[in-house]
């Protein structure tokens, strides 16, 4: 095999003779792996949070105002009135369903988890650049959950002890003046509050990482490991940390802006001479809109923050299932680059009837539209990659293929959204939750759950279950796209998103039986996860055991030792060519060839010396 003499690893006889506590190893360790898994186990919990409140949302459009199950006696405002839930609960349900799942789950559980696991172990380095930044990165993550916790009104006990809100209020996009009034939402100040801090928190979190990722994979490469032998999700990882540091700062400062309206009296958002709810006229000069751009100059290149990680793992494990070298490498590479730079001047599609001037509306139509240029480069080339592959049926292919066809639908409905005659008419109905859904749980979240499935043996040393993964998916596959895909319809049908009570609308009151079917699917869906739970604590301790490479996959993180202990390789990695070479002629005996691999001559005429 290879022909190279492994120097000793330096690193190996420095760390030798230290063996931390468990405080220092499990706890607050600060090993890239640990700290990965954390992200990882943490995201879990917030994953099966976010989907209760998911839950209760779609309960009240399936039987509004009917008794709550579990919540209706909890909460004693809730039984004082027949366990009915409140519809300023409600507001606060879909408000926090959507600020859980976006900042405590889909955002951390890529660049958080996967990022920090895979990054040195994919690069062939033996750990993050700033370890002690890292360590620092999750914990950021505890204050800004329990932040979330308390805007959910928790506490003010849930039951309204303010009144009868106590929750944030204002959606995820928290838009003022709805945010910035304290009026415009009785009782949800302090929730409101607790709620920008919690982003500001989440916020904090991200940089570090951001900070950490960028220097990692432009300084700590493993000899041999140029830009263009680096993996797709390695370009996707390092892009994402890019859009990260210039988009984040945006936003924090916005957060801020915000949070100083409601405590400090300041006006950034609050325009003078606005009356709501009875209150004395308001004192300002601010503008609400600017809010908007403030918050979407974010927001969209977030949503990008929260897809092309994804993008990148599922290429890799589409090469490696496959047993095919990924198909158009560099072009993957620049239509990564090229969604995130276009997804800089984009963001006026989420305002094209804020009353903007037309002429402007349409810049950032036509811009939109040119996202699904190199989308659909991405797509091409993953059908490509599988197109005369031999793939190998099992759960992350699965979850693989879901990816890419679910981000075909939601891709497709944005084209809809992005032009704006169509979306004057779709704006704020289900067509647009529909979108989102497709593009954030088809897409990112099924390579998440390929991405739990490929890397577990890497993280435990252990399989998971494959007929159980199976179960999960399909199980799920069925359950979010009888959840989600009547959302075009209803949509369509011109169903509001956020209304509490829509059939109080006579040509609404028709959706309420597809409204049904939609609950009982995620419910269905909700229970699905409790497989992947199981599957995935109980491999951890019971799975079966093995060896560095089981999908005989090409990267650098299969020569480690699964689990890799400190410092990560025992024999530091040279790198000698990129890491889709599947099935290759230059080495007959095997269908991989890892990065690690060196032939003897290069280009082999004659395959059958390779070494
Ligand atoms: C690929 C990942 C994508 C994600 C994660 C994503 C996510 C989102 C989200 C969260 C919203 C809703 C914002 C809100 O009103 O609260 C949204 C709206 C929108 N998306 Fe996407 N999107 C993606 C792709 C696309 C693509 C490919 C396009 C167009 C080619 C697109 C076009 C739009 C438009 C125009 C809106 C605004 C709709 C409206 O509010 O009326 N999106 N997207
Ligand atoms: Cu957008």
């Amino acid at each position: 095999m290879s022909t190279i003499n492994h120097p000793v690893s330096s690193h190996d006889l420095h760390h030798a003779h230290h063996d931390p506590g468990f405080v220092r190893k499990y706890i607050f360790s600060t090993d890239h792996k640990i700290i990965g898994i954390q992200f990882l186990i943490t995201t879990l919990i917030m994953l099966m949070f976010g989907g209760a409140l998911a839950l209760a949302v779609r309960w009240q459009l399936a039987f509004p105002w009917s008794y709550v199950p579990i919540l209706g006696n909890m909460i004693e405002q809730f039984a004082l009135q027949g366990g009915q839930m409140s519809p300023e609960f409600y507001t606060m349900l879909f408000t926090m369903h959507a600020s859980v799942m976006i900042f405590l789950v889909i955002i951390p559980v890529l660049a958080g988890a996967f990022g920090n696991f895979l990054i040195p172990l994919m690069i062939g380095a033996d750990d993050m650049a700033f370890p002690v930044l890292n360590m620092l990165s999750y914990w950021f993550m505890w204050p800004a959950i329990f932040c979330f916790t308390m805007a959910t009104g928790l506490g003010a006990g849930l039951n309204g002890v303010e009144g009868a809100t106590a929750g944030a209020a204002a959606g995820w996009t928290s838009y003022p003046v709805l945010s910035a009034i304290q009026a415009a939402a009785p009782g949800s100040g302090a929730a409101q509050n607790w709620w920008l801090l919690g982003l500001t928190l989440v916020g904090v979190s991200s940089m570090m990482g951001s900070v950490n990722y960028m220097t990692t994979i432009i300084n700590m490469r493993a000899p041999g490991m140029t830009l263009f032998r680096m993996p797709l999700t390695i370009w996707a990882m390092f892009i994402t940390a890019i859009l990260q540091a210039f988009a984040l700062p945006v936003l924090t400062a916005a957060g801020f802006m915000q949070l100083s309206d409601r405590v400090f009296g300041t006006t950034f958002f609050i325009p003078g001479g606005l009356d709501i709810n009875n209150t004395d006229p308001s004192v300002g000069g601010g503008q609400p809109l600017l809010w908007q751009h403030l918050f979407w100059f974010y927001s969209h290149p977030a949503v990008y923050i929260m897809l092309l990680p994804a993008m990148g793992m599922v290429s890799d494990m589409l090469a490696a299932t496959c047993r095919k070298p990924i198909f158009g490498y560099k072009p993957m590479v620049y239509s990564l680059a090229a969604i995130a730079g276009l997804g800089f001047i984009v963001w006026g599609h989420h305002m094209f009837t804020s009353g903007m001037n037309p002429a402007l509306g349409m810049t950032f139509m036509v811009s939109t539209m040119m996202i699904a240029l190199p989308s659909a480069i991405k797509v091409f080339n993953w059908i490509g990659t599988i197109w005369g592959g031999r793939p190998v049926f099992n759960t992350i292919f699965l979850n693989c293929v879901a990816f890419i066809s679910m981000f075909i639908v939601g891709g497709l409905s944005g084209i809809f959204m992005a032009a704006v005659p169509v979306d004057v008419y779709f704006h704020d109905t289900y067509f647009i939750v529909a979108h989102f859904h497709y593009v954030l749980f088809g897409a990112t979240l099924f390579g998440v759950f390929a991405g739990i499935h490929f890397w577990f043996p890497k993280m435990f040393g252990r399989t998971m279950n494959d007929t159980v993964g199976k179960m999960h998916f399909v199980l799920t596959f069925i359950g979010f796209n009888c959840t989600f895909f009547p959302m075009h319809l209803l949509g369509i049908s011109g169903l509001p998103r956020r209304y509490a009570d829509p059939y109080i609308h006579p040509y609404l009151e028709h959706l309420l039986n597809m409204n049904q079917f939609m609950t009982i699917s995620a419910m269905l869906m909700g229970v699905a996860q409790f497989l992947l739970l199981g599957n995935f604590f109980y491999s951890m301790f019971f799975g079966k055991k093995c060896g560095r490479n089981p999908w005989n996959a090409n990267g650098l993180e299969w020569t480690a030792p699964s689990p890799p202990g400190h410092g990560n390789f025992d024999i530091p990695p040279i790198c000698y060519r990129g890491p889709y070479e599947y099935s290759s002629p230059l080495v007959p005996d095997q269908d991989y060839l890892p990065q690690t691999h060196r032939l003897t001559s290069v280009p082999n005429p004659n395959p059958t010396t390779a070494t």
